[in-house]
């Protein structure tokens, strides 16, 4: 046991923000650090303490392992948290915080270099009996090998990196010709990086979810799941929606894979809040395909159906502490949603869209959490990446969650840039979201942005026809007739939809 009394955190933006709460409530002083872009963010403000650790670019900044380091040594941090993204990931920076008796709040490097080694990871897996995706086992060297393993298992295959992730290194192929052209380039490429091939095949799966499981383990061994996240609503990687629970995840399964998935987190002897992603299929069949060795964006969902603090469970774990919860004193109640709310242009491919905020509205109420580095008058930079608020909205069942959502996107305003407040407003009202029927190719399937675009021609429409009446009111013969005001206001309305 090692009492933290002080952490850095190594983050920018909501998620640092996020964790000075946690440290707040635990009494433990708060260190940010900030680059020049950053030098009027509240993460700054808000912490006890802030040092400047360099120019704008993450690489001079952020991901500064020497210069954080420094900064936590000098500011006598006991700990640092790196949040998500940046350095959160990096076995070299776990490393780094060890060699100087600072406390890394996240999972040892060997979990995370196990995390990071999808093929190593799997064969581990399939000792401990956790299901994976079938196909090859372990990795492929040999291009004849490679089509033989295919066709066993049948095409199409997935063809993976073992050092992918997120959607990186992944390839498709329906046949052994494309396998053969696939193979070749994606080894080369593997060689090229790591100076050995390192690609395993995998049988494709169709009509999937993508469906997590938050996981925390003690350094005493205890291993805890607080329950699953769906995750399909996602495009190009980019996860849009996230809630809790699954609708098609009941309690028999929910225990069932909640299971698997901490004999996964014991399998790697990992340390502190993790997440073990699974692929499901049409039949309800969940395979385990890796494991993220960090906090994720999407933890306030699970805070909100469990009641659990994850980022002070995180600091308890890392000082030593038992969980201080049994499996069975969990509860899942109720429903949460997140949209994630970036700094995009849904209408235009999602391109960065980047500046100064003159104005923002940010709603609140019951039921309704924002986690967000926005205020009136704030920058938001394309020097990093592009979350800028996360709404959550919690109910005692997924519509009161879902209602609470559609309200607060309605009334959540962001001037000055583009956001994907948009989509989120039509996947809010569209009939397959409503009933559970969603996958991870939900966006395409159902033409989700042509949707979005539609909604905004009606809207346009609107406001075209209260511009048009507004523009009539001034003709004479609104003036020569015997229309009483109360009835020209009336028919404006109805045509208007209530806007001027
Ligand atoms: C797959 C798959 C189908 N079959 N593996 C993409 C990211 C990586 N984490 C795993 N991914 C996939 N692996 C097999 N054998 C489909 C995907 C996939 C996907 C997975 C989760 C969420 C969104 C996705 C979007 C496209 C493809």
């Amino acid at each position: 046991m090692s009492k933290i009394s002080s952490i850095l955190i190594a983050n920018r933006g909501e998620i640092a923000l996020r964790v000075i709460r946690a440290c707040k409530d635990l009494g433990i002083k708060s260190i940010s650090v900030y680059s020049d872009e950053d030098n009027r963010s509240i993460h700054v403000k808000r912490a006890d303490e802030s040092y400047r650790l360099g120019p704008a670019q993450a690489s001079e900044s952020y991901l500064c392992i020497d210069k954080i380091i420094e900064i936590a040594k000098l500011s006598g941090a006991d700990a640092i948290h790196p949040g998500y993204g940046f350095l959160s990931e990096n076995e070299l920076f776990s490393e780094e915080c060890k060699k100087n008796d600072i406390i890394f709040i996240g999972p040892t490097a060997k979990a995370m270099e196990l995390a990071g080694d999808k093929m190593k990871c799997k064969e581990i897996m399939k000792k401990a009996e956790v299901p994976t995706v079938p196909g090859s086992d372990g990795v492929v060297e040999d291009m004849e090998l490679a089509v033989d393993i295919a066709k066993e298992a049948g095409y199409p295959v997935m063809l993976k990196s073992a050092y992918g992730g997120g959607g990186r290194g992944i390839r498709l192929v329906t046949n052994e010709k494309e396998l053969r052209q696939e193979f070749e380039l994606a080894s080369n490429e593997s060689k090229a990086a790591f100076g050995k091939s390192a690609l395993f095949i995998e049988k494709y799966l169709t009509n999937i979810r993508h469906i997590e499981y938050q996981l925390l383990r003690d350094s005493s061994g205890n291993g805890r799941h607080l329950f699953e996240r769906e995750c399909s609503i996602q495009r190009r990687h980019q996860k849009l929606i996230e809630m809790s629970p699954s609708p098609v995840v009941n309690k028999e399964i929910r225990e069932k894979v909640g299971e698997i998935a901490v004999r996964a987190s014991t399998a790697l002897d990992y340390l502190n809040a993790g997440t073990a992603e699974f692929l499901s299929d049409s039949k309800g069949n969940f395979y385990f395909i890796e494991i993220n060795a960090r906090l994720q964006v999407e933890h306030p969902v699970t805070e909100l159906v469990t009641g659990k603090d994850l980022v002070k469970l995180q600091i308890q774990v890392a000082q030593g502490e038992e969980i201080p919860f049994k499996q069975k004193d969990l509860e899942l109640k109720g429903c949460a949603i997140e949209c994630r709310i970036n700094s995009e242009d849904p209408f235009y491919d999602f391109t960065p869209s980047v500046g100064y905020i003159p104005n923002c509205n940010i709603p609140s109420g019951p039921g309704v959490r924002v986690d967000t580095y926005l205020y009136p008058g704030c920058n938001v930079s394309g020097y990093y990446d592009s979350l800028i608020a996360k709404l959550i909205t919690y109910g005692g069942d997924f519509n009161e969650a879902r209602v609470r959502m559609k309200n607060a996107l309605s009334e959540f305003t962001i001037e000055g840039i583009n956001t994907t407040i948009p989509i989120h407003k039509t996947i809010i009202e569209e009939s397959n979201f409503i009933n559970g029927n969603i996958s991870t190719d939900y966006i395409e399937k159902y033409n989700i942005i042509e949707k979005m675009k539609q909604k905004r021609n009606h809207e346009y429409e609107d406001k075209a026809y209260a511009a048009i009446s507004a523009i009539l009111l001034q003709s004479e013969y609104v003036k020569k007739s015997n229309l009483s005001p109360q009835r020209l206001n009336r028919i404006q309305k109805s045509k208007s939809g209530g806007f001027y």
